[in-house]
């Protein structure tokens, strides 16, 4: 007893052609625009055809309810996001609310009905692409977004506010889309892996053991715009000089932590002109770990690092905090029921991994316990519009799915 496969592979191919860049294949949907918007409505075409109560909360994110036979009962909740990077692929965030939608559609074919009520959740901003603060929708799930947090902006300057509002949404009553854990019985969520490790195990599916935790920063560099020609080297206050001396440090330091990860993202230079000494560069950091204590002595080294070179070099140093996520390790508990459903799907030993991305459950492990399913990802690419599963992957991680959901809606725990 298992899912459409058929039927969860065509909605993957639909849904991705929305905002896809028919040259590269990459797909770009950043929250509150018009081609989320188009995105939302298909996906609340599928939850409808699958029986769902479907509703959007005042952040926007858009849940669909498969009610339970207690209706005290809280509920088993699943999902993930619909948002993306820049030319992203299909399957990154997609897959989890599509095979969540897939796997409900056909519990309402077959009338099974639980204790517990099943609820996917396509969270808002999962990726942080547009303002460079993620996981919007989780955040305010997990009533822990806060009025500060939507003066973000993009590169138009809109804020998150304004965004949200334009969108339809309404920013001053984020409070309303926050879930009591009464509420909430559990979270499972099935992501691709956007890594190697399955692929190297030949494994189509794995159980995350935990999720390390991003921190995002902004390097702002300042120094004095001059003539090429005409400077001396030793006249300069080029705060690129100081910038290449910063991330040489955090390439070279990353290697001291076994689980550590550092990445630039975005590179800035003004006024950028090929014979201007720059005035200014801005550059942003991404750094990882599962564990928690490591990513800070990495963190306290790069930021001593940074203003001992602009010290030295005569350039001032600002270093903004974007967001600061915590890792998250998932339940035992949680862990133990998917591996049964392995079991009755006769998968061997699935392996257990680490997630090295975020997901939006790290918002609210304060609220439930959390898990994750992880399905093989081709070359390990993701974040690309080259990112790939197959439909036999993706119908083994949907079909682990049902037999999670269905053994936890019908616990009586
Ligand atoms: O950045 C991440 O880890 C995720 O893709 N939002
Ligand atoms: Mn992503
Ligand atoms: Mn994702």
């Amino acid at each position: 007893m298992t899912i459409n496969r058929e039927r969860l592979w065509h909605r993957i191919i639909e849904l991705g052609s929305i905002g896809q860049d028919a040259e590269s294949g990459g797909v770009t949907r950043f929250s509150f625009t018009s081609i989320e918007r188009r995105a939302k409505d298909q996906v609340t075409e599928y939850m409808q055809q699958a029986g769902l109560i479907v509703r959007e909360d005042s952040v926007g994110n858009l849940i669909g309810r498969y009610e339970g036979l207690d209706e005290h009962a809280p509920a088993v909740v699943t999902g993930s996001h619909i948002d993306t990077v820049a030319q992203g692929g299909m399957f990154d965030g997609a897959l989890g609310v599509l095979a969540a939608i897939e796997v409900l559609q056909s519990m309402h074919e077959r009338d099974q009905r639980f204790k517990h009520p099943i609820e996917v959740i396509a969270f808002s901003d999962e990726e942080g692409s547009r303002f460079g603060f993620g996981m919007i929708g989780s955040r305010a799930f997990a009533g822990t977004l806060k009025q500060a947090d939507l003066i973000y902006y993009d590169e138009q300057h809109i804020t998150i506010a304004e965004a949200m509002r334009s969108a339809g949404y309404s920013p001053e009553h984020i409070d309303q889309a926050a879930r009591a854990s009464s509420d909430i019985k559990c979270y499972v969520e099935l992501h691709i892996e956007q890594g190697k490790v399955l692929e190297s195990l030949n494994q189509p599916v794995g159980i995350v053991t935990g999720i390390a935790g991003p921190l995002w920063q902004q390097f702002t560099l300042t120094g004095q715009a001059g003539h090429a020609g005409a400077t001396p080297m030793l006249m300069r206050r080029d705060p690129m000089h100081a910038a290449t001396a910063v991330l040489d440090f955090i390439y070279n330091e990353v290697r001291q932590f076994k689980h550590g990860v550092a990445t630039v993202g975005k590179f800035r230079v003004l006024p950028g002109g090929i014979n201007i000494i720059p005035n200014e560069v801005q550059f942003t950091l991404d750094l990882r770990d599962i564990d928690e204590a490591d990513r800070n002595e990495l963190e306290q080294r790069i930021t001593e690092h940074a203003q001992r070179v602009c010290t030295e070099l005569n350039i001032d140093c600002n270093i903004e905090l974007l967001q600061r996520v915590a890792p998250a390790p998932s339940s035992p508990h949680l862990i133990g029921v998917i591996d049964t459903a392995a079991q009755q799907l006769g998968m061997k030993e699935i392996p257990r991994l680490v997630s090295g991305a975020g997901h939006d459950g790290m918002q609210f492990q304060a609220l439930c316990p959390i898990a994750m399913l992880f399905v093989r990802s081709k070359d390990g690419i993701s974040h690309n519009p080259k990112e790939w599963s197959s439909i036999e992957d993706c119908e083994a991680g949907a079909d682990l799915l049902y037999y999670t959901l269905k053994q936890l809606a019908s616990e009586s725990y």
